[in-house]
């Protein structure tokens, strides 16, 4: 018996990056398989098709991988290629989909968001190029699970994931491999691996905190195997169901014992962190702090020194929330930039056309045309080959930096589980008097324009709009409001602040310090705590 009759639920609508809910929610008896026939259905089926499927390691993972290749099976798939113990970091999954040739990858993983039987859990589709769905595919996916009747899945025992190798599931062949090799191996095309081990020859030493997630085998293989780091410069290194508690988000609130080590005495060299599924990266460096938008913009300025990179890039391209900081790279370096929605999805076309070969979000993530993900351990990787290369440390590469290119202050607060009707309520009455800001003095600023994004990709013309409302303030300051599409309680509310700061002086002040007049400008103009209660964030990155 494979077809099982089933009825909707509610609210199965993929937001940033894919369902994400809390876990008990996913393991409720048809929701997983609910939704997954209809990712099926909604692509127009996966009958002889070749599949990617992997996940972040946390909690219900191995069980809902075993869910998905019964179902896989009954719908007629050719085969699934699946990481060994149902592991595989997003980007090498991204990786895998690209080199074997297959249809798309169901990613299992609620990326930053903690593990666990009362944490989350999530799924997310990723189509031939290696990259997430885009809009068009994640609707038709939410209007299938709005209509479905029945699922098909094997009534069969589970296959075993922990044996590398072939196995046969009614017709379809369920390939295990190996989750890391794939990756590595394209990491040693892009990088020079002969200077990074020269670099840790000479004691160059590395904390790497993998939050007890994916990227510990990864990270382990690469760092301290391959290019010779001191055993033990990766922590928290074994995948765990629950992350030994960790909230595996790379920011320096939950990435704090990082944090504490880097800024402390005897801090090393180099310290990164990974999220969940392996796509965010967080830098630093002995007593200093990156922030994404500015890690991005040194990449850019910098790529030309890495192997991989070596002929320039053909553009770069950064979310709409993200500094402006990368902007004025390109713009020295002659190359287009474009301004996306926030969601690794909208980078896809302009990689897939050529257009550009790096792209950033000041959400912790970068990464290249390598794959069509956002990619941590990559990050990492270019910033040590830029180190290598430069003969320089962190702080040193930061300060000139700015003061080739100048230095944008950037944070952003976070509110969260803010109550949803309030937050769209905030967000109405602001919306509603976005006419008349324009020409008001607030706190010293005055304000140029006020508008919500919306975006035409360049390469098909899709549209989408709602995507974050912006001031822009005479002097180059601007602060965007957009609600969190990945959050699973209630509304996270994220205030994205920046000021330009063109030197000689100036260049080395506190940002929260630096933005202190945006900030009061923007209490001023929103109201956040008159409508919340909140008198300070609650994450400040
Ligand atoms: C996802 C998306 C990113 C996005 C981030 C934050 O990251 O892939 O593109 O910037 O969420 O989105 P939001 O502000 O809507 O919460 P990840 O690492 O969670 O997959």
């Amino acid at each position: 018996m494979t077809r099982h009759t089933t009825t909707p639920f509610a609210g199965q609508k993929p937001g940033t990056s894919g369902l994400r809910k809390k876990t008990a929610v996913f393991m409720q008896p048809n929701y997983l398989e609910n939704f997954v026939q209809a990712t099926f259905d909604a692509i127009g089926g996966v009958a002889d098709k070749v599949l990617v499927l992997g996940g972040d390691g946390r909690y219900f993972g191995a069980q809902a991988a075993g869910i998905i290749l019964k179902m896989a099976a009954a719908n007629g798939a050719a085969r699934v290629i699946v990481g060994q113990g149902a592991w595989l970091s997003t980007p090498a999954a991204s990786h895998l989909i690209r080199i074997r040739g297959a249809a798309g990858g169901i990613i299992l993983s609620a990326s930053h968001n903690p593990g666990g039987p009362d944490e989350d859990f999530g799924v997310k589709y990723n189509i031939g190029n290696g990259g997430p769905a885009p809009e068009t595919v994640t609707e038709a996916i939410f209007a299938a699970t709005q209509t479905i009747t029945e699922y098909r899945k094997l009534d069969v025992p589970d296959p075993d994931l922990t044996v590398l190798g072939e196995t046969v599931l009614g017709a379809m062949v369920v390939e295990v491999v190996d989750p890391v090799a794939a990756y590595a191996d394209l990491m040693e095309t892009l990088f020079d691996f002969k200077a990074l081990r020269g670099l840790f020859h000479e004691g160059f030493r590395v904390r790497i905190d993998s939050m007890n997630a994916i990227t510990g085998p990864y990270a382990t293989e690469i760092f301290e195997r391959r290019l010779g780091a001191a055993p033990g410069s990766v922590v928290h290194a074994t995948p765990l169901p629950d992350f030994g508690g960790m909230h595996p988000d790379p920011n320096p609130t939950w990435a704090h014992e990082l944090m504490a080590e880097m800024m402390g005495p005897d801090a090393p060299d180099f310290g990164a962190a990974s999220d969940g599924d392996g796509d965010r990266n967080m830098v630093l460096g002995r007593g200093v702090y990156v922030s994404p938008s500015d890690s991005l913009a040194v990449l850019a300025a910098n790529a030309h020194l890495c192997p991989g990179y070596a002929a320039g890039l053909k553009g770069v391209a950064r979310s709409m929330p993200t500094s402006m900081a990368v902007d004025r790279v390109a713009a020295d370096l002659g190359i287009d930039c474009y301004e996306t929605p926030t969601g690794w999805k909208f980078f896809g076309n302009l990689l897939d056309a050529g257009r550009v070969s790096l792209c950033g979000e000041e959400s912790f993530g970068t990464g290249s045309d390598h794959v069509r993900e956002k990619d941590g351990l990559w990050a990492v990787l270019m910033w040590l080959n830029i180190i290598a290369v430069r003969g320089q440390g962190v702080a040193e590469i930061m300060a000139d930096h700015w003061e080739r290119f100048g230095r944008t202050y950037y944070s952003r607060h976070d509110y969260e589980a803010l109550p949803v009707d309030i937050a769209e309520l905030m967000l109405n009455q602001f919306r509603a008097a976005m006419p008349t800001m324009p020409g008001q003095v607030v706190e010293g600023l005055t304000v140029a324009a006020v508008d919500e994004f919306a975006y035409a990709d360049p390469v098909d013309g899709s549209a989408s709009s709602g995507q974050g409302l912006r001031v822009l303030f005479e002097d180059g300051a601007r602060v965007v409001l957009r609600l969190s599409g990945t959050g699973t309680e209630g509304a996270t509310l994220r205030v994205y602040l920046e000021r330009y700061e063109p030197g000689p002086d100036g260049l080395t002040l506190d940002p929260q310090a630096a933005l202190a007049p945006v900030i009061r400008a923007t209490e001023v103009l929103v109201g956040i705590e008159g409508y919340t209660g909140r008198e300070e964030p609650d994450v400040i990155t």
